[in-house]
């Protein structure tokens, strides 16, 4: 006995031929073959046929480890004999690994933060492993590093997947599958790319209007960003040509609490517009910057607010001139208040007088008052030891700017 073919695929056949010998040439004869896949076939020779006729069979499935498959032939003649052992033959029959076949949702939309769904199948050569179902082995990669796995339970017919790429980039999918036989096959695989997605729906608020000037407010807010590792830069713009930069670490859509202090109102104590602009790593910024306002009241000014000393003086001289000069505002002017009083106390530094400080700013809160109190302040006091503000070439400025902020 012998077989046309081995190995063999499953699903894949061979043929059967062989012959024996019988002196009786009368004999018909019965001829059994046993396939050893729990199959068999029998053939009915004609008397003196001793040819077994090519018999072809078609092999569903490979054995565990592709163990070889044994034929046995059995012949029987008319009168009951048979042969003393049944003839044998082997056929190897390989298991073939499954196919994968991977497909994208129709709909999925390539931006980070949105769910992307896929599906695959398999096909197998052999039917008895396509009817037994594969597992599938989900695999994504981001950027060309391991990014996502998954694998299914053995026996699915088919297989659903989905992942949320959490930024933009490059992402490759790919899906194989596993016969029951632990056969593998090749990928089938979807190269994507992702797009960024801009931050929005922002919203900042203060925590504090109308605020006086020289006082603070607290800006918050928040926004939102589909992709998660994303950072962020956060410009608050106060509206008074300054401004605040933040950086926020990957996921932080809370803008904090951040507070900010304006030196003066605005002409008619207009409101301020604070505008924020979100800007992620990426590159993507808000469509339009998030605003807020904040109302910054004038206040009146007091004597007090111009107490400064021209050159260097001790402690208890300054502490007369201001006295002085609160007096005598106060006397003159009804808008001086004695909050503002003591708060400018605080603040009063010698102008440019100090040693070795020429360069000193003055700090002048309060300051922004009406012009007129500053000339009288000044026709005052200007031959005092307590005249501040020619006490050198900056304080012009200072000066200027007092009458400027007053119109
Ligand atoms: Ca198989
Ligand atoms: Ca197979
Ligand atoms: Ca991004
Ligand atoms: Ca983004």
């Amino acid at each position: 006995m012998s077989v046309s073919a081995s190995p063999i695929d499953e699903n894949g056949s061979t043929t059967l031929s062989g012959g024996f010998s019988d002196p009786g040439v009368l004999d018909t004869h019965t001829v059994v073959i046993n396939w050893g896949d729990t199959t068999s076939t029998t053939l009915n020779l004609l008397a003196g046929v001793t040819a077994i006729p090519a018999t072809s069979h078609t092999y569903l499935d490979n054995r565990a480890s592709d163990a070889a498959y044994t034929i046995s032939v059995q012949v029987t003649d008319k009168d009951g004999a048979s042969l003393s052992a049944a003839a044998t033959t082997t056929v190897t029959v390989n298991n073939v690994a499954p196919s994968a076949a991977l497909t994208a949702a129709e709909d999925n939309d390539l931006h980070e933060g949105n769910t992307l769904s896929f599906s695959a199948t398999a096909t197998d050569a052999g039917p008895t492993d396509q009817a037994a179902g594969f597992t599938f082995q989900w695999r994504v990669t981001k950027n060309g590093a391991a990014y996502r796995s998954l694998d299914s339970a053995a026996g699915q017919a088919s297989s659903a997947y989905s992942f949320v790429p959490d930024d933009n980039g490059e992402y490759v999918v790919s899906v194989t599958a596993t016969d029951k036989d632990g056969l593998t096959g090749p990928a089938d695989s979807q190269t994507l790319t992702v797009l960024n997605v801009a931050p929005s729906a922002a919203s900042v608020s203060v925590s504090a209007s109308p605020i006086d000037e020289n006082g603070s407010t607290t800006l918050s807010g928040s926004f939102s960003d589909p992709g998660v590792l994303d950072t962020h830069t956060v410009v608050i713009n106060w509206g008074d040509t300054t401004s605040t930069t933040l950086n926020l670490l990957a996921g932080v859509t809370a803008i904090p609490a951040t507070s900010h202090t304006y030196l003066d109102n605005q002409a008619s104590d207009a409101a301020y517009t604070i505008s924020v602009q979100v800007t992620d790593k990426d590159g993507a910024s808000l469509s339009a910057a998030a605003t807020t306002t904040v109302t910054v009241n004038n206040v009146a000014p007091s004597a007090a607010s111009v107490s400064v000393s021209a050159s260097p003086i001790d402690e208890k001289r300054e502490h007369d001139a201001q006295r002085r000069f609160q007096r005598s505002g106060r006397a003159g002017h009804a808008h001086g208040s004695d909050q503002l009083g003591r708060h400018d106390e605080h603040d009063v530094e010698p102008v440019g007088g100090r040693d070795g400080d020429s360069g000193h700013q003055p700090h002048l809160p309060g300051q922004p008052g009406e012009r007129r109190g500053v000339h009288d302040q000044r026709a005052g006091h200007g031959q005092g030891r307590g005249e501040p503000v020619r006490g050198g070439d900056d304080h012009g400025d200072g000066e200027q700017r007092s009458a400027e902020r007053g119109r």
